[in-house]
């Protein structure tokens, strides 16, 4: 049975008030709160066995080596991936990124074409230009709708036999839109392209099944799904990360050093240069534990019926518009109100204890595109209720009488 408000109470954080009101807590696409399950991981953690990883043989280290290596098998078999050793434990999605960039630039050859679309976080934008400039590939870009879908004839039309990559995000951040990914995958292989999925914000919310998906790399953080910041993962497909270069030298990824020459360690330790986040990823796996034990189906189904309510709710509002209509979507809305800034209605949301995120949400080509500075953005989790979205629909009205 999902019960939300026994669900709550795993959640300090909610008990607490902002300007002394109720947190409404609406900014779950920016960072998810932390369950005391995860707290008290982290607690453990520095109370009982801190001490470095695969390097000693004292006890405190073997019991944090063994702690730590158990995350990783959670996070495999969660994933999905066929081998613990496709799961490279990174900061986040933003470090697996740039870790399969970097390492793209030894692959490919001037004039090979890119694929990303334009519903990216600017986390999938920067590290592919930047990797044009270095290779002298190509970037090109799947165009979006009004709806804020992508135009799949239009992907279909991008490739080619020169289109070595395309990269997608598996949810978009700033409109809640789900990619059709598996369509995605499927026709970026047929002209023999690696496809690389952005699943920052689709992991709080869906379990992707990496080998079912067919995905070559899939990026994730464990701050967006109830885990702490600076810690994430990217799977990649075994024969994809032997091809690939490591992305930074040091501790832990060598096998042998002289200074003549270096070899380099097997996957995992390859791509895992000095020490780790070891807390962090141990407390990412109490997260995964704590989000598979109320199941990714309840959550699905209880955020879905959160986002029906609310977009309802809100479109009563004269002048409210919500950007992104996709049918496809998750629990992410993003409105404004009309002839009012954003950021001015953000303000004062934040005075009645509510918290958005109001801005481009690090996504301008999205903005640029609807000719908007930016949008109110409202994203629930799984801990969220239906009177905490009337109290936004609530202050949203005050709001615009205030700023009219
Ligand atoms: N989006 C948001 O408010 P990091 O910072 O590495 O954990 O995640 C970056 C990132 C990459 N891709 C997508 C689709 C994202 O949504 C994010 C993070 C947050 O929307 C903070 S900018």
């Amino acid at each position: 049975m999902f019960n939300v408000e026994t669900i709550r109470k795993d959640f300090p954080i909610l008990q607490r008030k902002v300007n002394g009101k109720p947190l409404v807590y609406f900014d779950n696409a920016a960072t998810s709160q932390t369950p005391q399950q995860v707290i008290d991981a982290i607690v453990e953690y520095y109370s009982y066995y801190n001490a470095n990883i695969h390097r000693g043989v004292h006890t405190l280290s073997q019991e944090a080596t063994d702690k730590y290596e158990q995350a990783r098998l959670k996070i495999q078999k969660h994933f999905n991936a066929k081998a613990s050793h496709e799961i490279i434990m990174t900061s986040g999605t933003t470090h697996g990124i740039n870790l399969v960039a970097n390492g793209f630039a030894s692959l490919l050859e001037k004039g090979d074409e890119i694929i990303v679309s334009a519903l990216e976080h600017h986390s999938n934008i920067v590290p592919w230009q930047m990797l044009c400039e270095r290779s002298g590939a190509i970037l090109k870009v799947i165009p979006m709708n009004d709806e804020g879908a992508l135009v799949m004839s239009a992907y279909a039309d991008l490739l080619s036999e020169k289109t070595k990559l395309v990269f997608v995000n598996h949810i978009s951040n700033a409109l809640g839109t789900i990619n059709p990914i598996e369509e995605i995958i499927q026709q970026a292989h047929a002209v023999g392209a690696a496809v690389l999925i952005d699943g920052a914000q689709a992991c709080p919310h869906v379990k992707p099944d990496v080998q079912a998906l067919d995905v070559d790399f899939y990026v994730a953080s464990a701050h967006k799904m109830c885990g702490p910041t600076g810690v994430g993962m990217l799977y990649g497909k075994e024969e994809w990360l032997k091809k690939l270069p490591p992305y930074q030298g040091g501790g832990e990824m060598i096998a042998e050093v002289t200074f003549e020459k270096t070899t380099y360690a097997d996957l995992p330790h390859k791509f895992e240069a000095g020490t780790p986040n070891i807390c962090g990823g141990i407390a990412f796996g109490a997260a995964i534990d704590y989000m598979n034990a109320i199941g990714f189906d309840k959550i699905a189904t209880y955020e879905h019926e959160l986002l029906d309510y609310a977009t309802a709710q809100l479109l009563n509002i004269p002048g409210l518009k919500i950007y992104g209509t996709s049918k496809q979507k998750t629990s992410v809305i993003s409105f404004n109100l009309a002839g009012i800034h954003p950021y001015d209605v953000g303000t004062l949301l934040d005075k009645m204890g509510i918290a958005v995120r109001t801005g481009h949400h690090c996504a301008q080509p999205i903005m640029d595109y609807f000719k908007i500075p930016g949008t109110i953005r409202a994203s629930f989790a799984f801990y969220n209720t239906r009177d905490e979205i009337d109290a936004l629909v609530t202050a949203v009205q005050k709001a615009q009488l205030m700023l009219s």
